[in-house]
């Protein structure tokens, strides 16, 4: 048997025998999901929506099936590199033509929960990145890079988007850290369980949007509103997060397993 075939019997043996855990990253996808509020005058998204178009009745007696409404970044979702006019211009940047294994790669998860407990506007710095590398190993190449803040356990909208006069108050990266995780780490992207990959107070930083600006402006991918980041250990899970194959997408909702070792 070759060693790539054994490689993947092994694989499901492990999901099927146990020994591998899968864990749901997803949140429910409900017209209560929140989605994020941009500031006037800047357009806003759809929420979630189901519109049933027949359900065992005379509309079709035998099934029940509906039509969905939502924006690309509704949910749980992927970021491509052409939703920012920084990644605008490279190949294959766009949910139909990203390459198919780009969406699938070992996680590092940062656990900085206690600190975005303390602060919602906390920002995940270089430093800390660092000293998480001091203890885990380096990030190695096509990792996601994910961001525990436990922000996915907060119940509701109001509290999830924790809104004031000023915007938003979520935790996100620091402008500095961005390039680093960027440019000097060669990662797939980031993921985060707020409702975007930046801070809620981004719209201030310089550059505005770092997270957005930097990662599609380096071709790398965000994913947005995951949970259940506290299952996952800090190395040696393996993230799936393949968005929808819309033509010319921004990005789109999508289901993101996580294979966990027992
Ligand atoms: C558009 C404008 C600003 C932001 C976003 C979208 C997102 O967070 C998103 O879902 O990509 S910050
Ligand atoms: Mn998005």
């Amino acid at each position: 048997m070759s060693t790539s075939l054994q490689t993947l019997a092994q694989l499901v043996g492990g999901i099927v025998g146990g020994g591998i855990r899968v864990v749901d990253l997803t949140v429910p996808l409900e017209p209560a999901t929140p989605v994020i509020q941009l500031p006037p005058p800047f357009a806003n998204s759809k929420a979630f929506a189901l519109q049933e178009i027949s359900r065992y009745d005379e509309r079709g007696p035998a099934w029940y099936w509906n039509n969905i409404e939502c924006g690309e970044h509704t949910g749980t979702h992927f970021d491509a590199p052409i939703h920012w006019v920084t990644g605008k211009d490279y190949a294959n940047n766009a949910t139909h033509n990203i390459p198919v294994d780009r969406f699938i790669g070992p996680a590092c998860v940062i656990d900085v929960a206690a600190k975005a407990k303390a602060d919602p506007d906390f920002l995940l710095t270089r430093e800390v990145v660092e000293e998480w590398e001091s203890r885990h190993g380096r990030i190695p190449a096509h990792a996601w890079v994910l961001i525990r803040t436990d922000w996915s356990q907060r119940k509701g909208a109001a509290a999830y988007l924790n809104a004031g006069a000023d915007g938003s108050h979520t935790p996100g990266f620091d402008p500095k850290c961005v390039p680093f995780l960027a440019k000097e780490r060669d990662i797939l992207g980031v993921g985060v369980e707020t409702v975007g990959t930046d801070a809620g107070q981004a719209y201030r930083f310089d550059p505005t949007f770092p997270c957005h600006t930097i990662m599609h402006g380096s071709n790398k991918f965000g994913l947005a509103s995951l949970t259940n980041l506290d299952q996952l250990p800090p190395v040696g899970a393996v993230v799936f997060a393949p968005p929808l194959k819309i033509v010319n997408g921004s990005g789109s909702p999508l289901r993101v397993l996580a294979l966990v070792p027992a």
